[in-house]
């Protein structure tokens, strides 16, 4: 009786070297990638040498060597004769497909999901892919993997040929761009602290290695331009010490064959009110902290008129550090060297970087101004400056008077009906106007930074693409405001492009090719983000017209949420005051509207305007001389792809009227609207990847793994449907051509030539027995454990052939 195939090959090796412990197992694994490399394209076919740096060959060293050398060259010449007597695409099993990382997904428990990950990351195998996911495990320690020779050994590779990794997704997304000429962005999401920004990093790191400019320089700069930004961008909260507090989509430009030719980076939504207060236990913008303990060690503290004997207000209002603490930070002074020395790498000139930190000097200098009230007869109101020195040392770092300023801070022109009539400021209101002041320069001075990174990096030829996004992820304290609100819609418009690619897409199709797609179930957060954007009844839209309303109160908005906002999604909690509860999709979030109306307003008095453009600083007068055009105009999206339709309908949702009026003051909120936008016009003209990081524990320790933590996220990501969309759907979906080229020879013979028909499909769908297929009009359905067993089979036949070689050669027996 004919011997079962696999078993046959157990048997061969009568005479197993001695030095092999397990021959049978030996045998097997041995097998098993001959046939992976056999199956593995021709394209990419290996060389000996980098066959014997293969991990089981490795494993084996100084066991056989002769023997493997000897297999490896038959393997090769397998290759060889396979590249000429059959098209390319004979054996072309996309690999993806045929060796799933995680065979273990595809059981139902997510039990064993998380174990895998567990044992994986238990080993340090941070990343995993799911489907064409990456997931990627924050180590909470420095991996040696990130070298050049990693980048080396990830380039042009499939992505089975080597363990999952970041490399490996910024490597499919170059070649992507580079193979079909279309742009591409990876989104890298997760919650705060999971790795989205350590993630960027590697990513840029990756495709500066692979678009090899002959402009050397160009790639260091490039690689700079994340670090600064973040200096400016980034603090220290509750959660994560570099905590991204603005959304971030850098785009790197290439030519045509794949060489960099310059960098465009879109900030959204900086957190401009941590300048002027933090939460207890959080820090202000880490570039604060940089300059005093950088020009510290210059000495020149004085230059800049920093306040040296206690830190200021804006960087410590409960005066818990000492000033000691700040200017002998180790870390902080090599950050401020790394920024300096990106400022000059990148092309900012010595004036410009002085004018920067002049302004930071000021703003810190400003928060320091303090006012008291004076009485008079007439006016009770009245405020004035205690402390004259705080005010002097602003206004002549900003290059302006004095008097102007505290005019400017502590009173205010109003024009009705044609009558200029000055008020005077309370206390509390000059206080507000002066933090106003500062988060205006920081925001603008934000904006500036980007922007004049932007024209120094300005590619002048046209070229493609790749965006990498990451912005702040999902945050959830025990005190919510306005910020986590922006902040956590962004990240549930972010989950909601990705739904529309994994799942909505995958409906589309199944549709297109008339299959029944009942089966691809998933948790839409469309009504969630409805609620936020719609127009006029969105909650953003409520809070602008609140805020419309001078008379308003955090209370009337509350008010009015409830009056209007009729959802599941939303609740006012009983007991709790001005608070409001959303169930976003990564978790239930307590809103508390305390400034909520006035954080929207963002209102900067027109009087400091003026006095600020009177500035004879050159940077300062640019920063206030025209309303920012921020974003530019809006691409034009062509409608042709007809798959991003959802995507477009909520963008038009958030299209706001008064756009193209924009002199007209705008809101947070409004503006927000309209960089999601945006963002979203820059997302859906590209190839997406995405890259879902995920945070271990809380506690932010190496080798942690708390299953729970892992469990919420994998849930609430999509990350658990993705994988029951790929076990009871149709996860393989492959043209009738591709399908006959892949596995004729499960049904013909090697020289058959069977032409790519649907029947002939059929035939070897038959042919090996398999159950439960679909036939769509163009496409074969399968599901994962077909494509495994049609796989399973190939390999067989194949690993036959090279054994029957291999006798013949008399290597074997
Ligand atoms: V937030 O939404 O901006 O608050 P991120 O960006 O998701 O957040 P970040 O990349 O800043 O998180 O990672 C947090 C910390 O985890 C880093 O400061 C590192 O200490 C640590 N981390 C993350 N990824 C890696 C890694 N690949 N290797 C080593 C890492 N450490
Ligand atoms: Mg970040």
């Amino acid at each position: 009786a004919e011997m079962h195939p696999v078993k046959a090959l157990f048997k061969i090796p009568r005479n197993p070297s001695p030095t092999l412990r397990n021959p049978e197992e030996w045998c097997r694994s041995f097998n098993y990638f001959i046939s992976q490399c056999l199956i593995k394209d021709f394209e990419a076919r290996p060389s000996v040498t980098h066959l014997l740096e293969h991990p089981f060959i490795k494993q084996a060293q100084g066991k056989d060597v002769a023997l493997q050398q000897q297999l490896a060259a038959l393997i090769l010449e397998q290759q060889e004769a396979g590249c000429k007597t059959k098209t390319k695409s004979s054996l072309n099993l996309p690999l993806t497909e045929s060796l799933d990382v995680v065979p273990a997904l595809f059981t139902p428990e997510c039990e064993t999901i998380i174990s895998h990950l567990q044992k994986r990351y238990d080993e340090l195998q941070v990343y995993t892919y799911v489907g064409d996911i990456l997931i990627a495990l924050n180590p909470f320690q420095n991996l040696s993997i990130y070298s050049p020779q990693f980048s080396k050994l990830y380039h042009g590779m499939k992505r089975a040929d080597n363990p999952p990794h970041i490399f490996a997704t910024a490597d499919a997304a170059y070649r992507g761009m580079v193979t079909f000429c279309k742009d591409q962005c990876i989104i890298i999401s997760g919650e705060s602290g999971a790795g989205k920004t350590e993630s960027a990093h590697l990513i840029v790191q990756h495709l500066t290695f692979l678009g090899k400019a002959n402009n050397r320089t160009l790639r260091e700069k490039i690689l700079q331009v994340n670090p600064l930004v973040e200096a400016f961008g980034n603090a220290c909260t509750a959660i994560n010490d570099n905590s991204s507090r603005f959304g971030k989509y850098l785009e790197m430009k290439f030519t045509p064959t794949g060489a960099v030719i310059g960098a465009k980076i879109s900030e959204y939504l900086l957190e401009k009110s941590r300048v002027i207060k933090q939460a207890t236990g959080e820090k202000n913008f880490h570039i604060f902290y940089y300059i005093y303990a950088g020009l510290y060690h210059q000495d020149k503290l004085k230059t800049y008129s920093l306040p040296d004997r206690t830190p200021p207000r804006y960087i410590d209002s409960q005066h818990r550090t000492v000033m000691q603490d700040i200017v002998s930070s180790k870390l902080y002074k090599e950050q401020f060297d790394a920024i300096q020395e990106g400022f000059r790498n990148i092309g900012f000139t010595e004036e410009e970087v002085n004018s920067v930190y002049r302004i930071l000097s000021a703003i810190l200098n400003t928060g320091n101004i303090e006012f008291a009230s004076i009485t008079t007869q007439h006016q009770t109101d009245k405020s004035e400056v205690p402390n004259a020195e705080a005010l002097e040392t602003a206004a002549s770092l900003l290059s302006i008077g004095p008097e102007e300023l505290q005019e400017a801070l502590t009173s205010q022109c109003v024009v009705t009906r044609g009558e200029t009539i000055i008020r005077t400021n309370t206390v509390d209101k000059a206080a507000d106007v002066r933090d106003a002041m500062s988060k205006a320069l920081y925001g603008r001075l934000f904006s500036w930074i980007v922007n004049r990174i932007n024209s120094l990096l300005h590619a002048a030829e046209s070229g493609m693409n790749v965006g990498i996004l990451d912005i702040f992820g999902f945050e959830n304290f025990k005190k919510n405001s306005f910020e986590q609100l922006c902040i956590n819609i962004a990240n549930e418009q972010i989950q909601f492009y990705f739904n529309q690619h994994i799942f909505a897409l995958e409906q589309m199709e199944y549709q297109s090719e008339g299959v029944d797609a009942s089966l691809v179930e998933y948790e839409d957060n469309r009504p969630i983000l409805d609620m936020f954007l719609q127009k006029p009844m969105g909650l953003l839209s409520l809070m602008d017209e609140e805020s419309r309303f001078p008379q308003a109160t955090d209370q009337t908005l509350v008010d009015k949420f409830e009056d209007n906002l009729r959802c599941k999604y939303f609740w006012i909690p009983k007991r709790v005051e001005l608070c409001f509860g959303i169930q976003h999709y990564a978790g239930k979030v307590m809103y508390n509207v305390n400034g909520f109306l006035e954080k929207n307003r963002d209102t900067l008095p027109a009087d400091i305007v003026v006095v600020l453009r009177t500035s004879e600083n050159k940077l300062l007068q640019q920063l206030f001389s025209s309303p920012l055009t921020k974003t530019g105009r809006l691409r034009q999206l062509s409608m042709k792809n007809i798959e991003m339709k959802t995507i477009v309908d909520t963008m038009e949702m958030m299209r706001h009227p008064e756009e193209t009026t924009s002199m007209r003051r705008q809101t947070v909120a409004s503006y927000f609207r309209y960089s999601l936008m945006d963002l979203l016009s820059k997302m859906v003209v590209g190839q997406p990847h995405f890259v879902r990081c995920i945070k271990p524990n809380d506690d932010r320790q190496a080798l942690r793994f708390c299953k729970e933590r892992v469990m919420v996220q994998l849930r609430y990501t999509g990350i658990l449907e993705t994988v029951n969309i790929r076990r009871q759907g149709y996860s393989h979906r492959i043209t009738f051509e591709e399908f006959v080229n892949r596995y004729y020879y499960l049904a013909f013979r090697a020289h058959q030539m069977p032409e790519t028909s649907r029947e002939n499909a059929v035939a070897i769908l038959q042919r090996a027995k398999l159950e439960g297929w679909v036939l769509g009009t163009t496409k074969v359905f399968l599901r994962y454990y077909h494509v495994e067993q049609l796989n399973l089979l190939l390999r067989e036949v194949i690993a036959r052939v090279v054994i029957m070689q291999a006798y013949t050669k008399g290597w074997l027996g």
